[in-house]
């Protein structure tokens, strides 16, 4: 046992794009008459965009007002919306002590992998100037079953040839933290700590990641 790869969300992780969600669906949601609060957004991060709306017309108790069709074009509308506002997305958006901890990663000799839950994956990381720098990239467009299913984790895992056991993922979502530890891998969550108490250990911002106490508490953690 050793470890081998970082498997990292994108959306909160790498970039606030998890802001630029909140706006587009908060946008929606008023034109529907639906309050909807950044307190409601925590119950979206890393679900779907069909289970994001559901959650929605739930909170605006209007669940059973819509067709299929009609939640299609409202679901439509809230990522055209969303496209618009990461238009503006570029390498100065990756969030703090990212860049520093990818790089010591690949330093080190370990993989790189992307599990998101979102199908504009490959955009936002072609925007960050990212994309090269993963050797795998797995989005939504490419599993059947979303977080907290571990598939997309262990999709990952599998293209890059490692055993989850020697994987660390990075997340925060619930619904993300809940994938990686089914995936069986070590969960490094970022938020606040009572909100994720399957996570190893929880940092409240991305500019805490350090690789040397992250591998650290890894080994420790797998007696190594
Ligand atoms: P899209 P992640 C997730 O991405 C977001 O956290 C979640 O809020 C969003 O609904 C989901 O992607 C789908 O996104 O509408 O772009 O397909 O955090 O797993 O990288
Ligand atoms: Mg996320």
């Amino acid at each position: 046992m050793k470890l081998e790869a970082f498997i990292f969300d994108l959306d909160g992780v790498i970039t606030d794009t998890a802001e630029y969600h909140f706006l587009a669906w908060q946008a929606l949601a008023n034109d529907m008459g639906i309050t909807f609060t950044r307190e409601d957004n925590e119950l979206l991060k890393g679900i779907s965009r069909m289970e994001s709306l559901e959650k929605i017309l739930e909170i605006g108790e209007r669940s059973s007002d819509f067709s299929e069709a009609e939640k299609e074009a409202l679901a439509s509308k809230k990522n055209d919306h969303y496209l618009t506002l990461i238009t503006k997305i570029s390498p100065s958006d990756i969030l703090p002590g990212i860049k520093e901890l990818l790089t010591a990663i690949k330093a080190n000799g370990l993989k790189l992998g992307l599990a998101s839950a979102s199908k504009n994956a490959f955009t936002v990381m072609d925007s960050l100037e990212l994309k090269d720098d993963f050797d795998v990239i797995v989005d939504a467009k490419t599993i059947t079953n979303g977080k907290p299913d571990p598939e997309v984790f262990l999709t990952a895992a599998k293209l890059l040839g490692v055993s989850p056991a020697n994987c660390i993922g990075v997340e925060d979502a619930v619904a993300g933290v809940e994938a990686i530890k089914s995936a069986g891998m070590y969960a490094v969550a970022i938020g606040a700590g009572e909100s994720f108490p399957l996570a190893d250990v929880v940092y409240s911002e991305t500019g805490e990641l350090s690789f040397a106490k992250i591998k650290g508490l890894f080994e420790k953690e797998k007696g190594i």
